[in-house]
């Protein structure tokens, strides 16, 4: 059946049967594609009917299907023309882990940072209303985890009244985030869940109202007409409905003419509906349903019979943190950990394993945890916040305001910073450098290796009266790198003959950094290459230590723009230090997936090539600031 459909459009005439037996196919070839690729295998399992259904029931691109987060849309691409193109997922060239417009007609958004959908669907339904394409509707697919994060409730809180017509709002209660939802709402969803339900109400309507000659079928009709049906009569008064919002629910999300009723009532109903629907995360597939952690949220390449990873694990950056926070959390009683919905991934599992009451699960909700976070430092706790670097981001203004503005001790531990891979643009965390650069009085620390990251932790723990962070990257860490001397808080990993070039490195760009002055070394060229550990504020001895080399090359995992090479210029500048500085990094550009290994290749961040650019620049005479990198674009540090 898989082979046969081309298109949404191929749905609409399958019968119940033949929709059971391309719901079992497509969670077959998803267990087959995903378990080679690595991906979002659990949330994708539980899916199936309810995408199928969604195309059934809408046709898209006319209606506008958008999938919150879009970790959930691999059975929206399979629908959509793309079955064929799954070898290829997450992978170099291949179609993306989340929906991406340049593939397909059929996606409109392209995210992967939750709880952004409504707002989409929001603004869409309302153009649609303005410009009078008042035949195009909208629907919107968000999570019970998604629903966690402010935007949507500011989103909801906006739709209810915007007047627009043609908006579903499907809500995939799977009663799991990474892990199980947490919060007020997944309480209130729990409650919904257990309330004898709308479409059961039908299913008992239909038995007894139309078995009754003469009035039954016309009692059962106008139950299950447009406006009446629509939960006013049986369905919990929820808070949905005191936003003002229709609710239709709750549904089984695995049973497409259920599925199919509701949709089709929403769709008709001529104001935004939200229909509640029930799924199994990892659905069909025991491996991930036994997976009592995650459900398989997200794995790595697996074995599909038995879900087990591929390849030994080593030693990660995240457990590296893990460990560590646990030793501090076992001396300083004062420590509290926060995660935005990330137990598992940030390692934060461990210290709750230790310190339950020391741990704070916010759900998908950054900007909360670091206000929330200020808050307990105010109490005169010390609150580290871990969540991924590409995370932060929305946080920003509270990181700059409620945080560092308020004096507040908090430590921000970012993993998966610098160039992430797999998950593309949206993922990198390459920005985390540049925000925080300008935010005064806050630390930075990349630490290179485990040893060092264990020291900056303890250090940044031991600040009460300002934020501190730190960011590592995503992955095993490697072996220590030993500092052969300590300056300053400057650690010098490797000494070049001659003082041609001071190579600064960045965090975990020192195996590459070290390699390429050894490399530099064999053509002659003495590269020294530093550590300043701390990367803000920058030690003002790197303006001494700076003067005795022919140039200087800074090494970082971040974008350039605004980065560490920017920040030591000023510093330089402002010493009226005149050596040029050449500036390796991140362009200022959206990376697409790849492998973490081929983008740092294909912007020129390995050994040889950062040799061969070294080596060259040593030879030029003529001193210039600011010099480019080759492989950079041609803006930045102009
Ligand atoms: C802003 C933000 N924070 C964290 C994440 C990491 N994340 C990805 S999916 C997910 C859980 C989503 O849960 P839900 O919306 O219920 O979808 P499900 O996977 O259960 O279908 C989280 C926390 C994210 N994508 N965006």
């Amino acid at each position: 059946m898989l082979e046969s459909l081309k298109g949404p459009e191929d749905l609409k005439a399958l019968n119940a049967a033949q929709l059971a037996e391309l719901s079992s196919e497509i969670r077959a070839f998803l267990v087959e594609k995903v378990s080679r690729t690595g991906g979002h295998l659990g949330p994708n399992l539980g899916v199936v009917e309810l995408t199928l259904s969604i195309h059934r029931i809408f046709d898209s691109p006319k209606d506008i299907v958008l999938f919150d987060t879009g970790h959930q849309s691999y059975v929206h691409k399979i629908v959509t023309g793309r079955a064929d193109k799954f070898d290829g997922l997450r992978q170099r060239g291949g179609i993306a882990g989340y929906p991406n417009r340049r593939e397909s007609e059929h996606d409109v958004i392209e995210n992967s940072h939750a709880s952004t959908a409504l707002s989409w669907g929001d603004g869409i339904s309302r153009g649609f209303s303005i410009t009078g394409q008042n035949d195009r509707h909208v629907v919107v697919v968000v999570g019970d985890g998604a629903l966690t994060g402010g935007m949507s409730w500011e989103a909801l809180n906006n739709i209810a009244t915007a007047g627009t017509r043609n908006l579903v709002i499907v809500v995939n209660d799977n009663e799991r985030s990474y892990s199980p939802t947490i919060g007020g709402l997944a309480t209130h969803l729990s409650t919904l869940r257990m309330t004898q339900g709308y479409e059961r109400f039908l299913d008992w309507g239909k038995d007894v109202l139309q078995k009754t000659p003469v009035v039954g079928a016309p009692i059962f009709e106008t139950l299950h007409g447009m406006k009446k049906g629509i939960k006013d009569i049986v369905a919990p008064q929820g808070m949905f409905e005191d936003l003002g919002l229709k609710y239709i629910g709750p549904i089984d999300g695995h049973d497409i003419a259920a599925m199919d009723r509701a949709l089709e009532q929403a769709k008709e109903f001529g104001e935004p509906v939200l229909v509640h629907v029930i799924t199994e995360k990892g659905r069909g597939y025991s491996p991930a349903i036994a997976d009592e952690a995650e459900k398989f949220h997200a794995v790595g390449i697996v074995d599909p019979e038995t879900g087990l990873p591929v390849s030994s694990s080593k030693t990660s950056w995240t457990d590296v943190f893990a460990g560590e926070l646990v030793e501090i959390g076992k001396k300083r009683e004062d420590i509290v950990a926060i995660t935005a919905a990330m137990l598992g991934p940030t390692g934060l599992d461990k210290f709750q394993k230790v310190f339950p009451d020391r741990t704070i699960d916010v759900g998908i909700a950054e900007q909360h945890a670091v206000t929330s976070a200020a808050g307990l430092a105010y109490t005169g706790l010390h609150p580290v916040v871990a969540v991924y670097s590409t995370f932060l981001n929305r946080a920003f203004d509270q990181v700059l305001l409620d945080v560092a503005l308020h004096g507040a001790g908090v430590t921000f531990v970012l993993d998966r910073a610098g160039v992430t891979g797999d998950d593309g643009p949206s993922h990198h965390g390459i920005w985390d450098m540049a925000l925080t650069g300008i935010i005064p009085t806050m630390a930075v620390a990349a630490p290179r290796d485990g040893a060092r990251l264990r020291l900056a932790l303890s250090e940044a723990v031991d600040i009460n009266d300002r934020p501190t962070m730190i960011r590592f990257p995503k992955g095993a860490v490697h072996n220590d790198i030993p500092a052969f001397e300590s300056r300053d808080g400057i650690d010098v990993l490797y000494r070049g003959e001659s003082a041609d070039v001071l190579l600064v490195s960045i965090g975990a760009m020192a195996p590459i950094a070290v390699e390429a002055a050894s490399q530099a070394y064999r053509e002659g060229v003495g590269v020294t290459v530093i550590d300043p550990r701390w990367v803000k504020p920058l030690p003002q001895s790197l303006v001494t230590m700076a003067r005795r080399y022919k140039s200087v090359v800074v090494l970082e995992d971040g974008i350039r723009h605004g980065g560490i090479a920017s920040s030591l210029s000023e510093l330089f500048r402002d010493a009226r230090l005149e050596v040029p500085i050449h500036s390796i990094g991140v362009p200022l550009e959206f990376i697409e997936h790849s492998k973490r290994a081929e983008i740092l290749e294909d912007l020129g961040i390995t050994a040889q090539q950062i040799a061969r650019e070294v080596v060259e620049w040593s030879s030029t005479s003529e001193p210039m600031q600011f010099q480019e990198h080759e492989n950079a674009d041609r803006t930045q540090l102009r």
